[in-house]
């Protein structure tokens, strides 16, 4: 098939298992001989949006430069896989809008993973900073986590393993024709 560029947008708290997931999605893909590639904090507030921070208004240009460059990949036929915890639902419906607006594929998929479990992971160590209140407008400690109203996928990391989260995307994937 000729068409398969589109985006996937992960949602959810920081630990919830967002990136985790879209590195085993883009793996399986490309295994797959289908190009995906993943955006993530990682790879884009150390460089095309290092200028921006947590408060409202930068995540929400941090949202919308994601978009757009993840449309850009979309439209040049591959998978894009947006990791972002995009706290809020304006953000991701502009993000939405973005990749519509232009006939490209858009699927949003909640990572809903509890509050405590992420806590209780930790694994960078920033709840408990947060709850020192060394990091202000954390999301879900001091800042707020608008929970997606209609995703197209909701994935919940405490009843399933990464394998399985990620076998989920999969299986959205194929019924929508994109894989
Ligand atoms: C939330 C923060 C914050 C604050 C730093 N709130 O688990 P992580 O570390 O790797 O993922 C989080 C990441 C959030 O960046 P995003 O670009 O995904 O955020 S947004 O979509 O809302 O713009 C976390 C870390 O950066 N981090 N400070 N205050 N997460």
């Amino acid at each position: 098939r000729a068409f398969r560029g589109s985006t996937v947008w992960f949602t959810g708290l920081s630990g919830a298992g967002k990136t985790s997931i879209a590195f085993a999605l883009e793996a399986y893909l490309v295994s797959k001989g289908i190009p995906a590639y993943g955006l993530d904090g990682d790879n884009i507030r150390t460089g095309l949006n290092k200028n921006l921070g947590f408060s409202k208004e930068d995540r929400e240009e941090n949202v919308r430069r994601v978009a757009e460059v993840a449309k850009l990949f979309a439209d040049s036929g591959v998978v894009c896989l947006c990791s972002f915890v995009s706290p809020f639902a304006e953000d991701r419906e502009v993000a939405r809008r973005i990749h519509t607006d232009s006939h490209l594929p858009f699927f949003e998929v909640f990572i809903d993973t509890p509050l405590e479990v992420c806590e209780q992971r930790d694994t960078k160590g920033l709840y408990k900073k947060a709850r020192e209140g060394s990091i202000k407008g954390f999301t879900g400690i001091t800042q707020e986590y608008e929970r997606p109203e209609a995703p197209e996928l909701i994935v919940q990391t405490v009843d399933d393993s990464i394998e399985e989260s990620t076998m989920r995307v999969i299986r959205l994937l194929e019924s929508e024709g994109i894989i």
